[in-house]
Order: structure tokens, then sequence, then C-alpha cells
């Protein structure tokens, strides 16, 4: 079974993150207005497909009362943790981008995952990410160009990034962080560049001590996400991008617990000449809106 030896702060910290990612999304369920409501015939359809899929698995797999029950008792539990986003996210999202994501020309997504927030604080084209004065972690910078497909620089383009800390923490899920701790948005200037000075990440494991974690240690499975950072690129008339970008030599690079890492997604990093701590580039290339 895999290490899951956080000491009691840190997963009491844990613990309240499921519930801030229930309470963010339903908050941006209701501005979303009925972007959450599906068509009659279509919901018969999936819900059908679902329901008989799950029936198959229980005939096929012999499936027992106790194991029903347990299975009750955990899917009660997931609500109760606040953890249906982190489920979902973790096990689901990835094949939904895939189908959202199919059709594009431009740099590749990945899943957003359940600890975005929009409106994280705007630092201009070059600027540093809000952060602690002893926040632990090694320098980064992280340069590129935001084009279009065909070439053309994006300028004013938006680039919002969002990463954990050192221990796994996102600021307003864990406790105890300042608001937009790891949280900013960059504009692209009139040639598309950006600059953005932050630090590189620590490898992740997603919070241990609720119901998904309970299925994790349950399954003999691991908790470990590669270490990452998130990104939203968009500019009006462009399709925005979702995405995720890794490290090298990460050793959750192949077995990502929530499968959202593609080759195109790897960074290069080298050390930092003009500076501190390593250095990196890397351009968002975005589709024209259909
Ligand atoms: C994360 O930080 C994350 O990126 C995903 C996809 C799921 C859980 C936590
Ligand atoms: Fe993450």
């Amino acid at each position: 079974m895999t290490d899951i030896s956080f000491d009691t702060e840190v997963t009491a910290k844990a613990a309240e993150s499921g519930a801030n990612a229930s309470a963010r999304f339903r908050e941006r369920m209701e501005t979303a207005g009925r972007a959450g409501v599906v068509d009659t015939a279509r919901v018969d359809h999936l819900a059908s497909k679902v329901i008989k899929a799950i029936n198959d698995i229980v005939i096929e797999d012999q499936v027992s009362y106790a194991e029903y029950n347990a299975l009750k008792a955990w899917l009660i539990k997931v609500g109760e943790d606040g953890e249906w986003p982190l489920f979902l996210d973790v096990w689901l999202e990835h094949s939904v981008e895939e189908v959202a994501s199919a059709h594009r020309e431009g740099s590749k997504g990945t899943i957003e995952g359940p600890y975005y927030l929009d409106g994280s604080p705007e630092l201009g084209w070059n600027g540093t990410i809000p952060m602690r004065d002893d926040e632990p972690g090694t320098p980064l910078l992280f340069s590129g160009q935001v084009r279009a497909v065909d070439g053309t620089p994006l300028t004013g383009a938006k680039i919002e990034l969002w990463h954990a800390d050192d221990l796994g923490f996102y600021s307003q899920f864990a406790p105890g962080l300042p608001e937009w701790n790891l949280r900013g948005t960059w504009i692209a200037n009139e040639d598309g560049r950006f600059e953005i000075h932050t630090l590189r990440p620590a490898p992740y494991q997603i919070p241990t001590d609720g119901a998904c974690g309970q299925l994790i240690a349950a399954a003999g499975w691991h908790a470990w996400r590669p270490a990452h950072l998130h990104f939203k690129v968009s500019a009006p008339g462009y399709e925005l991008i979702t995405t995720q970008l890794y490290f090298p030599g990460d050793p959750h690079n192949d077995d990502d617990i929530a499968s959202a890492v593609k080759p195109e997604l790897m960074l290069d990093p080298r050390d930092n000449p003009a500076g501190e701590g390593v250095a990196v580039d890397y351009d968002f290339v975005l589709d024209p809106e259909s």
C-alpha cells in the first residue's frame, strides 16, 4: 500500500479542500445560468447507458451484497466530504477533455481539475506571482508567446496560472494561505510575449483523508500527480485553452492518477542563465473560434 503519512495539520487542511471545491463549483454553475442543463433525450440516452453498464458489471463480476453496501456507504461519503469535484476531475474529466478538444489544431489542452478560480491579480506582461515572503521552492522563469494557428502574435492575450505550494496546497481551498497565493494573470505584450516569475511546483498528492483517499487505499493505488502548472490562455475571437504543463523526470509522469499528462505538455527547463533557479520557454497556439 502507498505511504499516506501526512501529519495531522496537513491532513486537516486537506479535508477542507473538498467542501471548498464543491461550493466554488456550485457558485460557477449558478453564474453560468442554464449551461448545466442538458436535453431530455440526451439525458435519457446517457443515463440509461450508464445504468446498464453498471448493471452489466454487477452480473458479470457477481457483485455481493457486502460489496453493494460498501459502494453505497462510499458514495454517501463522497458527498459528505464534498469530493464529487475531486472524484470526477481525477477519474472522468480527461475523457471529456479529449472529446472537447479533438478538433483543435493549436496547443494541446488537458483537464482543469477542481482548483481554478477566475479573477486572479493582473501582473502585466512580466510580473511575479503573489507568494509569501518565505514561500519555499526554486525560482522558475516561464516565458513564451501566444499566437494564433496562422502565426499572428496575440497582443493582449490573457495567461492565467495557478499552482500548488510546496506542500501541495492551493490557495482558497486549503486554509491558512494568502487569498491569491500562487495565482496570477499576465497580459501578453505587443509581440504576444509574456514572462512569468513563479516557483517550480513540487509533485502533488490528491487529498488522502477523504472518500477518494479511502478508495485509493482500499484499491492499493497511489494518490500522486506529477508536479504541474495549470494554465488558461485566452484572447477575444479564439478558443480558450485550459492546460497543464509538466517537468521531465518526475516519477509520476507515466502514472498520473488523473491521466492528464500528454507528451506535448512536457516542458524543457534549463538553469536560468540570467538569475537563480530554472528558466523555460513555452508558446501557446490558439485556434480561431468557429
Ligand atoms: C489537482 O491539483 C489537480 O490538478 C487535479 C486534476 C485533481 C486534483 C488535484
Ligand atoms: Fe492541480
